[in-house]
Formats: structure tokens, C-alpha cells, sequence
């Protein structure tokens, strides 16, 4: 049903700003302990505090594509580069990742000549593949969730290429996007095999990567391996060596859709019913870039539970969540509309 599609398109975006602003003050330290973490999510899940969550780059980011489709009703690389440099402008203490802010000052002192060009010269020219460009496509994957894979690849690869040029970067935005489109098509009251999901997701992505050059395509088999095998309580700690937790695209891309299948069932160290719940706790124990990790399993779980999968506990505790909540309400009238 259509209010279906809507609680979705919901969750997701909510829950994208939940793992940003709950993730965000464990990003790139020493891996938090269980009893930290544990008594984190109590406290925030018994609602016995009020301090308000912050977010950062992640979800600024996000809220441009989503303006940007809003307002243009297609993917427009010259008023999203706008919008990326106008907010990192206004706001810069985000945390924004150290090297894409070159391509901000860059596009600025060219007057947004050619938008792709400040992103081609990243790193010595072969691009950035840093998780940045992945981080911020839930919109892309929401408005884009009736088009063929083929549009749905092209969207994403214009929206990236502004910062992140590098196939690792744009790639890895391909597949978090495809692994949002597939959750929002899942119906989370009937039963869900992994095995299947992964598979779907590498089938489509020995399309895009080459033969020899293929880090999504071989953390997707280890993680179907892990539930062949039955390894299913691997800890995170396993899993950050096994599928990597940094800020590159290819290192933490993987862990967030592992994250989003791991809170599908209980957890040994965290007793909690909610799923969704669990991702958001699964995602920030792998550690390193915390906040992309769970921004980017939360908009996956989102995008399959909906939003009356997250608990408002959770919701409540995150600044900007009204406004996100009102533009996706947006995002998905014109996603409606849509229909080229
Ligand atoms: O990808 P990006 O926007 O950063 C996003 C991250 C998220 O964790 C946010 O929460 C925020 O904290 O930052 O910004 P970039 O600067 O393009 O890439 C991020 C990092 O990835 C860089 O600082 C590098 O450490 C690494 N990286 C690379 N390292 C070596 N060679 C990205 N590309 C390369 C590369 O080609
Ligand atoms: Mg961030
Ligand atoms: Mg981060």
C-alpha cells in the first residue's frame, strides 16, 4: 500500500539521521565497550536524559540531494554542487571528511564552471574514495525507486562524481543505494533470507566492477560466507577486520549492509527486541567511522521496517528530525509524480 512506501521512505531518512547524530561521538575513536554501549542505548531507549544529538556532514549532505530533487525534480549536478558549497559555507564545523573540503573551495573559485572537475583532481587525479558520496544517497535510492538499475546507476554516479571520482567512491554509492532500493522493496512482514539479498546485490554489482578490480563484489561474497558457514555470532570486532570500518567508500559500505542483516536477529550482548534498534547498535560497535556506518544501515533498516520500526525514543533525540521528516514528505510526493 501507498502509506506503506510513505512509512518507508520515513524510516529511511530518519533512520539515516539517527545512526549520523547517535554515531557521531564514537566516529574514528577507540572502539567503545560493550558496557558503554550498552548503557548508551538504555539511557537513550528509557528516555531518562534530553541532551539532543547533533548531526553532521552525513545528514547535511543527504538534505541537499533531497532538496535538490525536490526543488528540480531529476538529479541537477550544478545546483547540487551549489548546495553542497553553499551548506558547507554556512555551516563548515561539521566534520565534513579532510580532503573533499578542496573540491568545495574549488567549485566556489571557479564559479561552478564544470562541477565535475574540482572532484577529478582529487588525489592526485584518480578521485576520492572516501565514503562521502555514499553516505548522502538515500534520496537518490528513494526518489529513483521505480526507475530501471540503469538510471537508478546513472543518478548516482552524477550525484557523486562532484566529490568523489574515483570508481571505489561512486561504486560504493551504486551499492549502498541498491541495497536501500532492495529493503524498500522487501516486505518486512514475510520472511527474509540474506543469502538471497547479498546475492541479488552481487549479481548486479559483477556488472559494474570490473574482474580484476572488485572490492564490493568480494566483501559481499564473505558476507554471504559468513552465513553459509554459520557464523552468524561473529563479533564486531571480526567483522570491522573482515569487512572494514574507515572512511573510504569499500571499507565501510560493506559493514553497514552487514549491520542492517545482523540486527535482524538477537544480539549475545545487547538484549533488545527492536531491530532496527539492534542495526544502529550493531553499526556503532564495529567502530572507526561510526557515524557513517550507522547513517548508512539506519537508512537500509529504515527503508525496511518503515518508521513505526524506529522508536520515537530514538527519534526524539536527534536535532532536525521534524525537518528531515516534513522534506521527505516532500521527496516523496515528487517521487510520485515522476513517472519518466
Ligand atoms: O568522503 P568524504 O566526504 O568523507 C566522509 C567522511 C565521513 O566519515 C563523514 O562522517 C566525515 O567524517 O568524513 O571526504 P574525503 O576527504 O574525500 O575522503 C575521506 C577520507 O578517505 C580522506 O580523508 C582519506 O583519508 C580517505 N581517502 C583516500 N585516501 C587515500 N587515497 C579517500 N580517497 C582516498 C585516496 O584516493
Ligand atoms: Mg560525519
Ligand atoms: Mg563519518
Amino acid at each position: 500500500s501507498n502509506s506503506g512506501l510513505l512509512s518507508k521512505f520515513r524510516g529511511c531518512m530518519i533512520g539515516s539521521l539517527i545512526g549520523d547524530c547517535l554515531g557521531e561521538p564514537f566516529e574514528l575513536r577507540t572502539r567503545a565497550s560493550k558496557t558503554v554501549l550498552r548503557n548508551y542505548f538504555s539511557n537513550l531507549l528509557s528516555g531518562g536524559s534530553t541532551k539532543m544529538f547533533p548531526y553532521t556532514d552525513d545528514t547535511s549532505m543527504t538534505l541537499s540531494v533531497a532538496r535538490s530533487l525536490v526543488e528540480n525534480k531529476k538529479i541537477d549536478p550544478k545546483d547540487l554542487a551549489k548546495r553542497f558549497v553553499d551548506e558547507y559555507f554556512r555551516e563548515p564545523n561539521l566534520s565534513y571528511g579532510t580532503h573533499v573540503v578542496v573540491v568545495f573551495y574549488a567549485l566556489k573559485e571557479t564559479n561552478f564552471e564544470d562541477v565535475f572537475l574540482p572532484g577529478k583532481m582529487q588525489f592526485n587525479g584518480s578521485g576520492s574514495y572516501g565514503n562521502g558520496a555514499a553516505m548522502r544517497i538515500a534520496p537518490i535510492a528513494l526518489f529513483d525507486h521505480n526507475k530501471t538499475d540503469e538510471s537508478l546507476k546513472r543518478d548516482v554516479e552524477e550525484c557523486s562524481r562532484i566529490t568523489h571520482n574515483h570508481p571505489y567512491g561512486y561504486n560504493g554509492a551504486i551499492l549502498q543505494c541498491l541495497a536501500i532500493k532492495a529493503a524498500l522493496k522487501s516486505d518486512s512482514s514475510k520472511e527474509f533470507d540474506p543469502v538471497d539479498f547479498i546475492s541479488q546485490l552481487e549479481k548486479k554489482m559483477e556488472t559494474i566492477e570490473t574482474k580484476d578490480d572488485s572490492p564490493y563484489c568480494e566483501s559481499l561474497k564473505k558476507i554471504k560466507e559468513i552465513y553459509l558457514q554459520d557464523h552468524e555470532d561473529i563479533s564486531a570486532e571480526e567483522i570491522a577486520k573482515c569487512l572494514g570500518n574507515d572512511e573510504t567508500a569499500h571499507e565501510s559500505v560493506p559493514a553497514a549492509i552487514y549491520s542492517f542483516l545482523r540486527g535482524m536477529k538477537p544480539l549475545s550482548d545487547f538484549e533488545c527486541s527492536n531491530p532496527f534498534v539492534r542495526t544502529i547498535y550493531f553499526a556503532i560497535s564495529i567502530g572507526g567511522d561510526t557515524d557513517t556506518i550507522a547513517a548508512m544501515a539506519g537508512s537500509i533498516a529504515g527503508a525496511y521496517y518503515g518508521i513505526d520500526g524506529i522508536p520515537t525514543e530514538l527519534q526524539e533525540r536527534c536535532e532536525f528530525r521534524d525537518e528531515v521528516d516534513n522534506l521527505t514528505y516532500k521527496l516523496y510526493d515528487v517521487s510520485q509524480e515522476d513517472t519518466s
